[in-house]
């Protein structure tokens, strides 16, 4: 089934409801809101005009647009035509936009690209179909067909695009708005980026499924947050969110007398956080572990005990197992890797089959890199990284990255990057370097990452040394460096 078939069931019987608040407001009202009717027709303009682009079933779309009521429309209109929604970070450079285009190869790219033969601007492709011939067709899609391909960075540098079908993103809607309690009623306070699952897939979904209203905001601004929390019922967000929210003056209870549910997820919540929160406001925050190839894969339950590090238990459907070097499950409460199967499992890296199979097992189960022990009850704790990967502010940045692009600086013999403790974000990007010759200026290194790395991947403290660490096999230690700079940001 198409996943925009069942986002319509529910759309159809709530035409004049709200949809999304967005603020603005010509009328000086402050606000827009758009109803499931208007976002319905708007998603069906929109795959009128990809379709008079050339857009046929299972082509790509690439999307790099700032958050609007528009870029969802445009989003379930890709769904809507059969198309494959590609969606790219707006932090992204034009270098990183390069790459993602040539290995999608869509047929239309919206907001990058402007001046090729398949870029067009979000408002251009609005104009492209008149708003009378929109067709309210929806492309039949099977359980297997494609609706998305995201992205997400690989150990070696390279982006790989996790493959996501309509069973994929139905599984996990359906599961998440049954066990978060979703009904009539709900508003969402909605603050994430929709160019990553968390704000588009694990947010947008939950509320579409219940035609509720969604107070949509273009960023995550602690202030405004606050403010409108009173007309809200459910916040979702990463962790940094919830330390932004305490550190805002006389943020408490009375500003969450609405509120029903708080979730957390992308990075770990720190249990100091969980307890502050719970100490200011009464509430404990739901928090839930997921991934881009599996959308989400645990929860703390809405009912039950929700346990400060722990990230709870596996979703209905979805199977963990917690493995040893050995490939053999290890015993309830000790660490291994944590393994996962079920209908929320990704079909795949695009274009990469090798690298597919590398993290696949015979029996189906997906290798995720995360260090996990699983209680006898089923309950999970994270208790760490196997890859390098370092999660800022929710957004995962992979050193080799980095490094790639450091090591291409005049005057940088070699660098390693990690993540060292970062009050707001969880951790921050630090680099280590060796010079070749006089060490370069922190300045002409910004400059130099400026021209091709998005901003958020950039280290902001950089130490130079005469050589890196390294054990007997050469490989640097990164556990190490860890070690030695893990005041850099919180020193
Ligand atoms: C912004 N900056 C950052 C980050 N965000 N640096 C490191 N990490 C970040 N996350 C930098 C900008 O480049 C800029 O630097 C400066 O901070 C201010 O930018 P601004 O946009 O004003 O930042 P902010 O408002 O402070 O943003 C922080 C944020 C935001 C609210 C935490 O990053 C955010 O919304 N994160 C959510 C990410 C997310 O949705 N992740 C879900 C992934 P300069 O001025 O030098 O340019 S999905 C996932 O992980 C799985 C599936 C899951 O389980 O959910
Ligand atoms: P991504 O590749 O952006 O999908 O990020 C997925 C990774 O985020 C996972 O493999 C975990 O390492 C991490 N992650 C997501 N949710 C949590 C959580 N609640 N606690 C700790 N790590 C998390």
């Amino acid at each position: 089934m198409n996943l925009y078939a069942l986002l319509y069931e529910r759309f159809a019987a709530a035409f004049d409801w709200p949809a999304l608040a967005w603020p603005g407001g010509e009328d000086g009202s402050g606000s827009v809101t758009w109803t499931y009717g208007a976002l319905d027709r708007a998603s069906a303009r929109f795959a009128a005009a990809l379709r008079r682009r050339g857009v046929a079933p299972g082509d790509r779309v690439l999307v790099q647009v700032p958050k609007s009521p528009e870029a969802v429309a445009l989003y379930l209109g890709v769904l809507r035509c059969g198309g494959v929604y590609v969606p790219l970070n707006t932090a992204y450079t034009e270098r990183e936009v390069a790459f993602f285009s040539g290995d999608a190869s869509p047929r239309v790219v919206v907001g990058a690209e402007a001046d090729g033969p398949r870029g067009v601007d979000i408002d251009a492709l609005w104009s492209e179909a008149p708003a009378q011939n929109a067709e309210p067709t929806i492309e039949p899609r099977s359980d297997d067909d494609l609706a998305a391909i995201c992205y997400t960075s690989g150990t070696t540098g390279r982006s790989k695009g996790a493959m996501i079908t309509h069973r994929n993103l139905i599984s996990n809607a359906l599961a998440l708005h049954r066990i978060w309690g979703f009904e009539p009623g709900d508003v969402l306070l909605h603050a994430l980026p929709i160019f990553h699952v968390h704000g588009l897939f694990v947010a947008l979904h939950t509320a579409f499924l219940n035609a509720s209203k969604v107070l949509f905001l273009p960023h995550f601004d602690a202030g405004e947050v606050r403010r409108l929390l009173p007309g809200a019922t459910v916040l979702m967000g990463v962790p940094t969110f919830y330390s932004r929210l305490l550190a805002e003056p006389g943020f408490g209870s009375a500003d969450c007398e609405t509120i029903r549910l708080f979730v957390s997820g992308s990075a770990p919540l720190a249990e100091a956080v969980f307890g502050d929160f719970q100490a200011r406001t009464g509430h404990r925050i739901l928090e839930r572990y997921g991934m881009t190839e599996a959308g989400m894969i645990t929860s703390n339950p809405l009912d039950g005990e929700r346990v400060a590090g722990t990230v709870g238990f596996p979703l209905p459907d979805v199977e963990i197992r917690a493995v040893g070097e050995d490939g053999a499950e290890v015993p309830a409460g000790e660490v291994g890797t944590l393994e996962i199967r079920g209908p929320n499992l990704f079909a795949g890296y695009w274009g990469l089959p090798d690298k597919t199979a590398e993290e696949m097992r015979g029996d189906g189960f997906f290798v995720t890199g995360d260090l996990a022990s699983v209680s006898d009850e089923g309950r999970v704790t994270l208790v760490g990284r196997g890859k390098d990967l370092i999660i800022a502010g929710g957004f995962n940045v992979y050193p080799k990255e980095v490094e790639d692009r450091l090591d291409e600086v005049v005057g940088v013999a070699e660098s390693a990057v990690i993540g060292a403790p970062h009050a707001d974000l969880g951790e921050g990007v630090v680099a280590v370097l060796v010079a070749e010759g006089a060490p370069v200026e922190d300045d002409t290194l910004r400059a130099a990452l400026d021209a091709g790395l998005a901003r958020y991947k950039h280290p902001r403290r950089f130490y130079w040394v005469d050589e890196l660490p390294r054990n007997a096999m050469g490989k640097v230690q990164k556990n190490v460096l860890r070690e030695r700079y893990r005041d850099a940001y919180d020193g």
